[in-house]
């Protein structure tokens, strides 16, 4: 067993996102809250998702915030356990 096994895993529908540099931008901004890991950001689905890093819970607040400071909206989020 994997300690990913325990992680939560966040799904994000980004509104904004037109091509590969708006997936660094929001690769780079959700790294820099060092509360996720494993990011993937999906231009074609307008999705970014991540798993929190254990012990570090994101918030909705936060994830909205590195997701406007990338220069995107968060419109929806969920969590997976
Ligand atoms: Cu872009």
């Amino acid at each position: 067993m994997s300690f990913s096994a325990f992680a939560i895993k966040v799904e994000v529908d980004v509104n904004g996102m037109s091509c590969g540099m708006c997936v660094e931008h929001i690769t780079r901004e959700l790294k820099a809250t060092q509360k996720a890991e494993n990011i993937t950001v999906s231009l074609e689905e307008k999705k970014a998702r991540f798993s929190e890093i254990k012990d570090k819970k994101i918030t909705d607040a936060e994830i909205k915030s590195a997701i406007k400071k990338a220069g995107y909206e968060a419109s929806k989020i969920r969590r997976l356990q």
